[in-house]
């Protein structure tokens, strides 16, 4: 599968925000929503790559539900996270900022009372709009439940169980996490046309944080654990090992990467380590987008008849804006690596698909080629929302981009960067643009990364001592601070 092309587009300037001052702090009281302010469902996986679905390409898993919404919306070839790790990235889908300025770098850090206000749900709110939150938070510890935004808050400290979670006191009962989780999804529309709770029949937000496909920690390293109903899916398919899934692009990483102690190797041993153990986790991973899609399937019943008893005159499908993305990629073999944080494609790209049903159809079922980010998303639901963008959001909203009005001045390049963790992740900071990625390792030699995407789409051959692209280093080296610099 070769990655998607990239046209080159004209030079910009990256879209920047200015801090919050105090006076946008101070809380309004909540309009009545406009009468045409459509539904958001926004549909969040957890470490779900660009490519493990069937519209971008994957002939393996089967993800009818998702290819039939990516028909008919705008498919973003070209969407990347800035930070690729759960609670970063998270922050920055909640605050539309970089790392840089919200400074979440760690698992049990909540986005604090001020930060909020700036947050999209916090914004909806103000709008009117009623809100539910199902899922991973993957950040700080409830901090859903602290601001009163949520009518609806099923969410879940830390990374969740995929048998045995309880989500708001209510307990798995023998269901499997997906289910659960998209019972709650459709109890959430039956609540949204219920008059007793949402008695001003406001429109409603819905984020649902799946765990899917991230694995279920533990010591050895994390195992995919899907609904056993899908036990027989994919049982007679033969997965081809990544290109670069080879001992010689092992050898070719850093020691310090290399290290068995290091996330990306020890658990790569792991789950792929042998030919037996990565045909089997590959296909527990794709089990569980499996899953997803059809809990999917079934909340798109429910958003025809959310009320449930067979009548769709209450359907709010017409009305209903769709955003369906995830955190970050994930490495499943390249380089003999699992997990993600780094800057290699596998790791950085993110599925982004945007569906607009009032749009007319020809402006269904396209495939855009700008380069839009996690930190987009948020600016993204509050321009379809009608609410205003607080000045402290970083990204930039898609919308006109899915309406057939793309801005001539879309970014070209983006800013890549990452904390250590723990000893075994290591902080990183580089630049993706449109030809290249770069990445240094600060805390690491300042070992370097240059590669050339147009030439070298899988990133197999490392530019950074090479002579010849000496000047186009120091040139990336430079735009990666200018970009540190404006990002704070
Ligand atoms: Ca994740
Ligand atoms: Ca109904």
């Amino acid at each position: 599968m070769n990655f998607p092309p990239i046209r080159p587009r004209n030079a910009g300037s990256l879209h920047r925000g200015l801090l919050a001052s105090a006076a946008l702090l101070v809380l309004t009281a909540a309009p009545a929503p406009s009468e045409s302010a459509p539904n958001i469902l926004f549909l969040f996986l957890d470490d779900w790559r660009w490519d493990a679905a069937g519209f971008a390409g994957n002939d393996v898993v089967t993800t009818p539900n998702i290819d039939s919404l990516a028909d008919q919306g705008t498919i973003f070839e070209n969407a990347f996270v800035t930070t690729s790790i759960c609670m970063v990235s998270r922050a920055s889908v909640f605050s539309g900022q970089h790392m840089r300025r919200h400074g979440i770098t760690r698992f049990n850090r909540n986005l604090d009372a001020s930060q909020w206000q700036d947050s999209y749900p916090h914004r909806l709110g103000q709008a009117g709009y009623y809100q539910g939150f199902i899922g991973k938070h993957g950040l700080g510890n409830g901090f859903t439940s602290l601001y009163g935004t949520y009518a609806f808050d099923k969410g879940w400290n830390g990374q969740g169980s995929y048998f045995n979670q309880t989500i708001d006191g209510e307990g798995a009962a023998g269901r499997h996490l997906t289910e659960f989780v998209g019972d709650l999804a459709i109890e959430f529309l039956s609540d949204v046309v219920n008059p007793e709770k949402n008695p001003a029949g406001a429109p409603f937000a819905l984020q649902i944080s799946w765990k899917e496909p991230h694995v279920q920690d533990n010591p050895q390293g994390g195992d995919f654990l899907p609904d056993p109903e899908y036990d027989a899916l994919y049982a007679d398919a033969i997965i081809p090992r990544a290109k670069t899934d080879t001992r010689a692009q092992f050898d070719a990483l850093p020691a310090f990467i290399r290290d068995s102690n290091a996330a990306g190797t020890h658990r790569g041993n792991h789950r792929f380590g042998t030919e037996e153990r990565y045909q089997e986790n590959v296909k527990k991973h794709h089990r569980l987008i499996h899953g997803v899609d059809a809990q999917i399937g079934r909340i798109l019943a429910a958003l025809d008849d959310p009320s449930g008893d067979g009548d769709t005159s209450d359907s709010l499908l017409a009305n209903t804006i769709i955003i369906l993305s995830s955190d970050h990629g994930f490495f499943l073999g390249e380089r003999q690596q699992a997990g993600k944080w780094y800057i290699q494609e596998e790791s950085i790209r993110i599925p982004m698909v945007v569906v607009d049903p009032r749009l007319p159809p020809g402006l269904k079922g396209r495939r855009a080629p700008q380069m839009v980010l996690n930190i987009d998303i948020p600016a993204t639901i509050l321009d379809y929302a009608g609410a205003t963008i607080p000045a402290a959001m970083q990204g930039r909203s898609m919308k006109p981009i899915v309406d057939g009005n793309a801005p001539s001045d879309w970014r070209t390049a983006f800013l890549h960067d990452h904390p250590a963790v723990g000893g075994i992740v290591f902080h990183n900071e580089g630049v993706r643009t449109e030809s290249f990625s770069y990445t240094r390792y600060p805390s690491n030699g300042n070992y370097r990364q240059l590669y050339d995407i147009t030439v070298d789409p899988y990133q197999r051959t490392n530019l950074a001592d090479d002579p010849r692209y000496a000047s186009k280093l120091s040139e990336l080296d430079e735009l990666t601070n200018q970009l540190i610099d404006d990002a704070q």
